[in-house]
């Protein structure tokens, strides 16, 4: 009936993918956040982040120093916040990322 005027959040974040250069938007940081996010918490921890990265073949080493860089606040976890800054900065690698997800 009035379908056209009735706003669908989900119809509208899905037209907003397109955005930025690099072909990632920020609708991919969500979905890559989720994927980290195991538990579902809204938060990444070293674990999450630790298997994930596992699973592209970087090592625990490798896991921690990126943790370390992207836990800007250090209480260990990483929020979607400093995911969002971090996926910003490194656009090739989120790139990769989405593709794998
Ligand atoms: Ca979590
Ligand atoms: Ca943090």
């Amino acid at each position: 009936m009035n379908k056209e005027t009735t706003p669908d959040p989900f119809q509208t974040k899905i037209s907003c993918r397109k955005m930025g250069d690099s072909g990632v938007s920020s609708a991919d940081y969500e979905r890559i956040f989720k994927r980290f996010d195991a538990n579902g918490d809204g938060k990444i921890s070293a674990t999450e982040l630790g298997d994930a990265l596992n699973g592209f073949g970087v090592s625990a080493e490798d896991a921690k120093r990126m943790m370390d860089a992207i836990d800007k606040d250090g209480d260990g976890c990483i929020s979607f916040e400093e995911f969002a800054d971090f996926a910003k900065d490194n656009r090739a690698l989120m790139k990769d990322f989405a593709k794998a997800f």
